[in-house]
């Protein structure tokens, strides 16, 4: 009832408690009850006598009502939860898709306490940020779920270059804003062998995270928007954005197919054309990135222009000096 009425309520035009009671079918006291637990949240509410409320300011906080104004999406975060802290929401994700699935349900935390990267290491989610995290469902084979994550990036790279800030896209899964990582995309999925029973995309934006927040040996190879453009970024239209970007992203890429999320993914990269260093679990492998394949492989040509396509492992960027290729 209280995201009912904060849609209700602007800034310019006072409304009116018996109009609030009418339009949402409650008491006038149930109004005024709700209004009073707003101001508690931080709202600003005033009441202008005779006339009726009007909101002055929002706390700085991901809160659905403010996030779903600014939508236009058709299926992503049709429900969308919100929570001060949470251990995980890829973990918060998984609990709810098993509950009640919901294809677009997006949980949002203020702050992560134990925020995860790929193979179970630590994502640093401090206040500020955007930690995020969407269920999808999409009829595609388990084996292409690497261009989940690829329309992912390319959804982020794409809104926060709108907002002025010029990331490029590592393979496979970092955005980094000179030089430095200021997103992470993880996904998680459950299968069988031949389809896919969800996915869960959780997507982490330093967003206007301060420094000293993270642990000092990430402190110089990490950023923010905020660092970077040295002012606070309005984080609910950032995440609106971000949601509406995922679903035309995600559109393009059961509408179209993957040949067309790849094209997108290489105006936004910063891998292809590269000396790269990819560390897997046991071995170092270092090449030039030509390609992706149609699955979303990173394909690598090594120095005696063997090519090796990977499908996960940790990207180093290196300076082309570095390898010479037999032409
Ligand atoms: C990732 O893993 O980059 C995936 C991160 C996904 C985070 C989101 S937040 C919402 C959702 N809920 C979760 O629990 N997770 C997802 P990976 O490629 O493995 O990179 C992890 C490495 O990035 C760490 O080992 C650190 O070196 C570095 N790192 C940790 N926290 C960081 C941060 N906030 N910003 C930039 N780099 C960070």
């Amino acid at each position: 009832m209280k995201e009912e009425i904060l849609k209700n309520l602007n800034k310019k035009t006072a409304v009116s408690g018996e109009e609030l009671s009418k339009k949402l079918g409650i008491s006038r006291t149930a109004v005024w009850k709700n209004i009073q637990t707003l101001k508690k949240r931080g709202y600003k509410i005033t009441s202008i006598p005779r006339k009726g409320y009007i909101l002055e300011e929002t706390p700085d906080l991901l809160l659905p009502a403010l996030i779903t104004k600014n939508l236009n999406t058709e299926l992503i975060g049709k429900k969308i939860y919100h929570f001060n802290h949470l251990a995980s929401t890829n973990d918060k994700a998984k609990e709810i898709a098993e509950k009640d699935f919901l294809e677009g349900s997006v949980i949002i935390a203020e702050k992560q306490m134990q925020g995860r990267g790929r193979l179970g290491r630590t994502w640093e989610s401090p206040d500020g940020g955007v930690w995020l995290s969407v269920v999808l469902c999409p009829e595609i084979l388990p084996a292409k779920a690497q261009l989940i994550t690829l329309t992912a990036a390319n959804a982020v790279a794409k809104t926060l270059r709108d907002f002025d800030i010029p990331v490029g896209i590592k393979w496979p899964n970092d955005l980094l804003l000179e030089g430095k990582k200021v997103c992470g995309i993880l996904t998680e999925l459950k299968a069988e062998l031949d389809r896919i029973n969800y996915i869960v995309l959780g997507i982490g934006i330093n967003v206007n995270t301060k420094k000293e927040s993270y642990p000092s040996e990430l402190q110089n190879i990490i950023s923010s928007l905020k660092n970077f453009s040295g002012r606070d970024i309005n984080r609910v239209e950032l995440v609106s954005a971000v949601l509406n970007n995922i679903e035309s992203e995600y559109n393009v890429l059961l509408n179209k197919g993957s040949r067309e999320i790849i094209d997108n993914w290489k105006k936004y990269n910063i891998t292809l054309n590269k000396s790269v260093k990819i560390t897997g679990n046991k071995d170092i492998f270092t090449g030039i990135a030509v390609d992706l394949d149609e699955n979303g492989g990173l394909i690598v040509k090594d120095e005696n222009s063997k090519l090796s396509t990977f499908y996960s492992g940790e990207v180093s960027l290196q300076t082309p000096k570095k390898i010479t290729l037999n032409k």
